[in-house]
């Protein structure tokens, strides 16, 4: 019998942060915990951390790779070898590449997982610019970019040096539960254990909204106009920081003109937000000293959201929390650029991006990132009607779009009128089901990687470990790598280590090193821009008014809209359809569409909530517990009634990402209680991201 060992590694059941000690015996795993040592989470962890292992012995993982057998979808699979499925997929995609071109191959990958750079990575390598992820132009990236064009750089909240935030500003996220992009929920609950007190914009009373001093009870979807009537607030009442302004931004004067309209008495009518609560918010976040934001998805799923995030980026651009210990902190980036190979694609490819030419901030045109993406429902629509030009191939590393795209109906349309759809996953889930071959994944604890922590901002930088493999499965850098051998291609073919070790080397160490370590951290540095003399903005300042936006020919300033189906904007459908929909807050025990096969975590919730206000309830005789009806102009769904008075009588809220890996196969339920069979992919998009609605649409609840 072997003797225990522990070693160390980083947890990766969400976007990953958590410290973590795999204790490994005769072979295999018998427990995590959570590393005392590691800076982000001292020794806890969720409960999907903590389940970790359930997941990695899990029965129902897929094993071995394996190809259809029958009719797409069909549910029928016969085991094949890796060798005979990578080769079936190379002569696949070689034929396509000849026939059309290397465009008509899509790569698709789910929310920032472990491999995401080189699915980008392996996509410049093949020539295609066509890779997409769900969260592109709906999650975390509108946020990017507009800190890119307004201060040249990502910032996150400070929540790792000495000097903790008087108050934090918590926008349309609740990092209690959710604590994304290597943030983790345990750094927020730990600042206000040292004395931060929140505002929380939020429609509903959600765990982080239960603790705020300030809760902003806005209507869906009005985000731009509290911003933007906030904004007027700190700028009539002068409570902005004068020096800061004055000497490190441009366009003040521009934006004071545009925000004049916006008064907290206006934006009352739009928000339902009191006006005296939008100027208590605004003196007391400018007042706080420091203040940062901390802000979430939650605005990137309506159609207005570039402008939205740039609206309140401003707010602590005003009151000077910018690059200051417990305010907002921007990139040590000790690894450097990630290698996406950009250069390896031709200016030609480049421009048959699909949505290149309407969605100008979708990726990196005018914006210095080098990592522009796919408008999904441009790729669906080239997947069934051949136009502009067909796909006819989608490699799907670790996303499942049947659940987590918008119009799944249209989404499953799509894949069907594919040649080749390959889909590696952890489980066969419903998107896999359609897929002519699967591939076993590798979960965190088989896999090796790097990772900075928070994300694009890397003050700790990670090592996570396979420590085991079980059956066949391999992770999926390692496979983007063979493919790119054996299709021939002259880059991407280098194997992981050579890129982890190459990733460290500004750290002076080597992958095998850090792996002995856990993490190391780089010292926290403030106000760089001093420093520097310069934000990386075309002007050197923060841009208030963005001159790269105005030479994209966009709004250099924000400003108010209404998403396209509201109250406002289609006043003639609340007859039939009165109440507003929002979908996906997240529940602590899944991660979107995953983990519903986890017993320990399905036990802690085992059915998807609906939740409505008691009155709402009352006069639709709806009770505690009923599974109703949601439904919107595009589709109804059944979900179960939880009464909260945490929310509007005007409101609902849906879970998102549920399918029934228990029901039967091909299937699994997924047209049960999917939450996006209500939403739409259709336009008008975000002129300058793409982005489509998926929260407050207009809906009716009824009892089943
Ligand atoms: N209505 C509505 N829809 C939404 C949202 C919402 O709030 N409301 N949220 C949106 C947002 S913000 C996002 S980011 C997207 C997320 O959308 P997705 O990323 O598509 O969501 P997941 O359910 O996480 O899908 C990931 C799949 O990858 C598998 N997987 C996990 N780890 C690995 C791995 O290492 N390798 C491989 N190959 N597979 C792996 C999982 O088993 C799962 O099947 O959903 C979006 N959809
Ligand atoms: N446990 C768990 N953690 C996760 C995930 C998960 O699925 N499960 N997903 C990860 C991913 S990819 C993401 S993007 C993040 C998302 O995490 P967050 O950014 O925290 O987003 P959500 O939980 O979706 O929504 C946050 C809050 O927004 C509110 N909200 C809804 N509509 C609006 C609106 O119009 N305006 C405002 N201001 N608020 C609104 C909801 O009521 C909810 O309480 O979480 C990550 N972490
Ligand atoms: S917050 Fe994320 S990284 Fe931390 S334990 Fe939970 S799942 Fe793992
Ligand atoms: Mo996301």
């Amino acid at each position: 019998m072997d003797e225990l060992k522990v070693v160390k590694s980083s947890c990766r059941m969400c976007h990953g942060g958590c410290g973590a000690l795999v204790h490994v015996k005769d072979g295999d795993v018998v427990k995590v915990t959570g590393d005392p040592d590691s800076p982000m989470n001292k020794g806890r962890l969720c409960p999907k951390g903590a389940a970790s292992i359930e997941l990695l012995h899990h029965p129902d993982r897929l094993k071995y790779p394996m190809r259809r057998l029958g009719a797409r979808g069909e549910g029928r699979w016969e085991r094949i070898s890796w060798d005979e499925a990578l080769d079936s997929i190379v002569v696949k995609l070689k034929e396509i590449i000849e026939d059309l071109g290397a465009e008509s191959i899509g790569i698709g990958q789910g929310t920032g997982r472990r491999h995401f750079d080189y699915v980008v990575r392996f996509a410049n390598a093949l020539g295609t610019p066509n890779w997409c992820e769900p969260g592109c132009a709906q999650c975390f990236i509108p946020r990017l970019n507009a800190n890119m064009l307004t201060l040249g750089m990502p910032f996150v909240p400070d929540y790792f040096g000495e000097v903790h935030p008087q108050y934090v500003l918590a926008w349309g996220h609740n990092p209690l539960v959710t604590g994304p992009d290597g943030e983790i929920q345990f750094t927020l609950r730990d600042s206000i254990e040292r004395g931060s007190k929140l505002i929380v914009v939020d429609p509903r009373l959600s765990e982080t909204a239960q603790k705020a001093e300030i809760w902003l009870q806005l209507r869906p979807g009005t985000d731009d106009a509290l911003a933007l009537s906030m904004l007027n607030v700190m700028i009539t009442e002068e409570l902005y920081d004068r020096e800061f302004v004055e000497e490190w931004t441009s366009g003040f004067d521009q934006l004071s003109e545009r925000v004049e309209r916006y008064t907290p008495e206006w934006a009352e009518e739009i928000t339902w937000v009191p006006a005296d609560q939008i100027r208590l918010a605004a003196r007391t976040f400018a007042q706080a000293k420091p203040a940062t934001l901390d802000w979430g998805v939650a605005f990137e799923h309506t159609p207005n959201c570039f402008q939205t995030a740039r609206a309140i980026a401003m707010l602590p651009v005003l009151t000077g929390n910018i690059d200051v210990p417990g305010g907002l902190i921007t990139g040590m980036l000790p690894m450097g650029i990630f290698p996406y190979l950009a250069e390896r694609l031709s200016e030609d490819a480049r421009a048959k991006r699909l949505g290149a030419d309407e969605f100008k901030v979708l990726g990196a045109n005018g914006v210095s990132l080098p990592m522009p993406a796919a408008h999904i429902p441009a790729m669906l629509k080239a997947m069934r009607t051949g136009e502009p030009y067909p796909v006819k191939a989608f490699l799907i590393f670790g996303s499942n779009p049947l659940v987590t795209y918008a119009n799944p109906r249209e989404v499953l349309e799509s894949l069907a009128a594919l040649d080749l759809l390959v889909v590696m996953d952890i489980f066969m889930t419903p998107t896999a089901e359609m897929a002519d071959i699967v591939l076993p994944a590798a979960t965190w604890l088989e896999a090796d990687g790097v990772q900075g922590y928070p994300i694009a901002v890397d003050v700790h930088v990670f090592a996570q470990q396979r420590v085991v493999r079980l059956w066949e499965s391999r992770q999926d850098e390692e496979v983007m790598i063979e493919l790119a051998r054996r299709l021939g291609l002259e880059a991407g073919t280098e194997p992981l280590e050579e890129i982890l070790d190459r990733r460290l080397k500004g750290l002076g160490l080597s992958f095998e090193q850090l792996k002995d370590r856990g993490s190391v951290s780089v010292p926290l540095a403030y106000r760089k821009y001093e420093q520097m003399k310069m934000f990386l903005t075309p002007s050197g300042k923060v841009e208030l008014y963005s001159s790269v936006l105005e030479g994209l020919g966009y709004d250099p300033l924000p400003y108010y809209e209404e998403p396209p189906e509201s109250p406002l904007s289609t006043p003639e459908l609340l007859e039939d359809y009165p109440l507003i929909l929002i979908t996906g807050g997240r529940v602590p025990y899944f991660f979107h569409s995953e983990h519903r096969q986890v017993p320990k975590l399905r036990r802690r919730h085992p059915d998807p909530i609906v939740q409505v206000h008691p009155e709402t309830a009352g006069r639709l005789g709806i009770t505690e517990g009923d599974w109703i009806w949601i439904e919107t102009r595009r589709g109804k769904i059944r979900q179960k009634a939880s009464l909260t008075e945490g929310i509007d009588p005007r409101v609902v809220h849906v879970e998102h990402g549920w399918w029934f890996p228990e029901e039967e196969s091909p299937e699994h339920g997924v047209w049960t209680s999917n939450a996006n069979l209500l939403t739409d992919n259709g336009p008008p998009y975000d002129p300058a991201m793409g982005t489509y609605q998926l929260r407050a649409l207009l809906c009716r609840v009824y009892k089943t």
